[in-house]
């Protein structure tokens, strides 16, 4: 098994970014339910990343959850099929380098997080805490959904980072998103069984027609609400597109127990450098 160097934290270019949003950022957000950072990270923090995350793939490093685990269109049949092996998430990615860690506690990231959710910010281990991949050959499409679907928490706001190592754009299955769509109540019946928001309902085609394709460069960061609805095509380059995704909540809010949120621990985050 590879050795990965050493992080020599590079902080050239991240410290011309400001620590926090400005005000009209922060009313875009809670308007829209989401917001791109340009260059959050650094070209050396993302080039060891892709690193982290190419060593993980190599060498299949656990825990993983693979596109056949879980059956969306375009997905392989079995984990026996032809491309059965092809991984979606190298899950846990705060256990695979303090890299991820050092990250997420910058008061680049962590000021903005204290800006949308206040002075406690907490990053619960068991959700997103991944780096999510979307291989050409057998990626899957993911349809319409609010990230809150999988999760048990007293209140549903909580706020995810998406960090792309490498551009994203339509043709490679970037975020789609709806904006204002987290602060719609939604009655049950304009979502399916699992909770995917119904693209075959006359009445949801006025919200899905409005989804913004979200285009990042390697390094920018999208900040989106868990109830933000967003949605992804398959890979149709030839290339694949690596994105570290974490999710957090504030100091008001908790995993309900006995749920899947509840079921490994959280960090509560302290300034970094
Ligand atoms: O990249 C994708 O397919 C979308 C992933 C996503 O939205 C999710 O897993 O919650």
């Amino acid at each position: 098994m590879d050795l990965i160097d050493t992080v020599v934290p590079d902080t050239t270019r991240n410290e011309q970014i400001s620590i926090c949003f400005s005000e009209d950022e922060i009313a875009r957000f809670w308007r829209d339910g989401y917001l791109c950072v340009r260059q959050l990270a650094t070209p050396t923090d993302v080039a060891q990343m892709r690193r982290i995350t190419d060593l993980g793939l190599r060498e299949q490093l656990g825990p993983i959850e693979y596109e056949a685990d879980l059956h969306y269109p375009g997905a392989p049949k079995s984990l026996d099929a032809d491309g059965g092996r092809t991984v979606r998430r190298l899950k846990q990615a705060l256990s695979r380098d303090f890299l991820f860690t050092d990250l997420i506690t910058r008061p680049q990231v962590l000021g903005r997080l204290q800006q949308l959710l206040g002075l406690q910010v907490i990053c619960p281990l068991a959700h997103h805490n991944c780096i999510m991949t979307k291989q050409p050959q057998f990626s899957s499409e993911t349809g319409w959904h609010q990230d809150i679907r999988y999760w048990s928490f007293a209140k549903p706001d909580l706020v995810n980072t998406w960090l792309a190592l490498g551009r994203e754009y339509s043709a490679n299955g970037c975020l789609q998103v709806i904006p204002g769509s987290h602060r719609v109540d939604f009655d049950r019946s304009r979502f399916d069984a699992e909770a995917f928001f119904r693209a075959d309902l006359p009445e949801n085609q006025p919200l899905i027609q409005s989804r913004q394709y979200v285009e990042l460069e390697p390094g920018d960061v999208l900040f989106f609400h868990s109830k933000t609805l967003h949605a992804a095509s398959r890979n149709t380059t030839t290339e694949s597109k690596y994105s570290a995704v974490f999710t957090f909540h504030g100091g008001d809010n908790y995993p309900l127990l006995n749920t899947r949120s509840a079921a490994l621990p959280s960090l509560l985050l302290t300034p970094g450098r």
